[in-house]
């Protein structure tokens, strides 16, 4: 097969173990729009393979003009898709897929982790132990804590399990789904959906699972209704003292309500895993969550593992090759409108 695909460098480098097996060359690409929309009119590409970096603009119009009337394909490494142009894909006739199913484990796990580093200082102290610092920081247990989940999709479900069956932690949930609608989806009474995920409550009101929880995870998709959903208003929603966990999307989260809660001891814990600027950079440089104690960082690296790297690796793969092929019932879309 003659056809080029063009990933971008940090997808190659996590997908390389299973990309060298397509029957079609795969090239590294640029990941800033700019340099992968040249690319693609260079390398004569009709199909990338993109993270979670902002697609808006000129890439589209260059898949489009490669593409013509055989299509293009962008095939997202992973299942968050708020960085594609849904619209303007459908407007170039550009299929649009994800990477459904291959992840949850790998972020639910880092979310507990987070959860952990909370829960016993553990940062904190690994920092002042490589300072020549020798501070034992007294920590909680989580068995007996409360969990609450907003967003109750597969990673939101699959964390519910790990904490409760796994920690002893009292969860609730909360999602836009009402509870017959969930009911109706899983085929489950709600009493199942509960014994199943370890849940005490499933809820539409997002407040009720702030007010009542130690420890808050944040599993919901970035859309125009979750900007800011964790602003100074639903911060203090939470109960003084409790602790925020992010390892869905960054712009969920105001960052400088989040600072100024932190500094003001109302919210006593923050861990993220995303930002509203990758690679972050403080939204009010004198707000900088980098400088707080209480706050634990990682870079976008929840799904970051070696078995969900190959899982997505694997699906992306599938998508391009579904999509030479011309089988797009195959593909795990995503560009239907909302
Ligand atoms: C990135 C993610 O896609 O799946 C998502 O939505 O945010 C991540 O898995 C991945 O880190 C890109 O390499």
């Amino acid at each position: 097969m003659n056809e080029v695909v063009l990933a971008t460098r940090i997808q190659i480098a996590k997908g390389q173990s299973v990309f060298r097996l397509a029957d079609f060359e795969i090239r590294e690409s640029p990941g800033d729009e700019e340099g992968l929309a040249q690319a693609v009119l260079t390398e004569k590409s009709r199909a990338v393979i993109v993270g979670s970096e902002p697609y808006q603009g000129p890439l589209y119009e260059a898949l489009a003009t490669i593409g013509g009337d055989r299509g293009a394909i962008i095939a997202r490494f992973g299942v968050g898709h708020d960085n594609v142009d849904k619209a303007l894909a459908r407007k170039h006739s550009i299929v649009v897929t994800n990477t459904p199913g291959v992840l949850d484990v790998s972020v639910a796990e880092h979310t507990m982790w987070l959860v952990g580093c909370l829960a016993k200082n553990m940062c904190s102290m690994h920092a002042h132990f490589k300072a020549g610092e020798y501070v034992p920081e007294t920590g909680i247990e989580l068995r007996g804590k409360t969990l609450g989940i907003l967003g109750f999709g597969v990673i939101g479900r699959r964390v519910a399990s790990i904490a409760h069956h796994g920690f002893g932690m009292r969860v609730l949930a909360a999602d836009c789904l009402s509870p017959e609608a969930l009911e109706e989806r899983e085929g489950k009474s709600m009493d199942e959906i509960k014994a199943q995920y370890g849940i005490d409550l499933y809820t539409t009101s997002h407040e009720k699972v702030l007010d009542g929880s130690d420890f808050v995870t944040v599993h919901l998709p970035a859309t125009p209704e979750t900007h800011h959903f964790l602003d100074a208003r639903r911060l203090h929603v939470m109960k003084p003292g409790a602790m925020l966990i992010n390892t869905s999307r960054g712009s969920v989260v105001d960052e400088v309500a989040l600072y100024d809660a932190i500094a003001e001891a109302w919210v006593t814990g923050a861990a993220l895993d995303v930002f509203e600027a990758e690679p972050y950079l403080p939204v009010d440089p004198e707000k900088d969550l980098r400088t707080l104690d209480e706050v634990v960082l990682t870079p976008h690296a929840a799904s970051n593992t070696a078995e969900a790297n190959r899982g997505i690796a694997q699906c992306a793969l599938k998508n391009v090759t579904s999509f030479f092929a011309g089988r797009l019932d195959e593909l795990d879309r995503v560009d239907a409108e909302a």
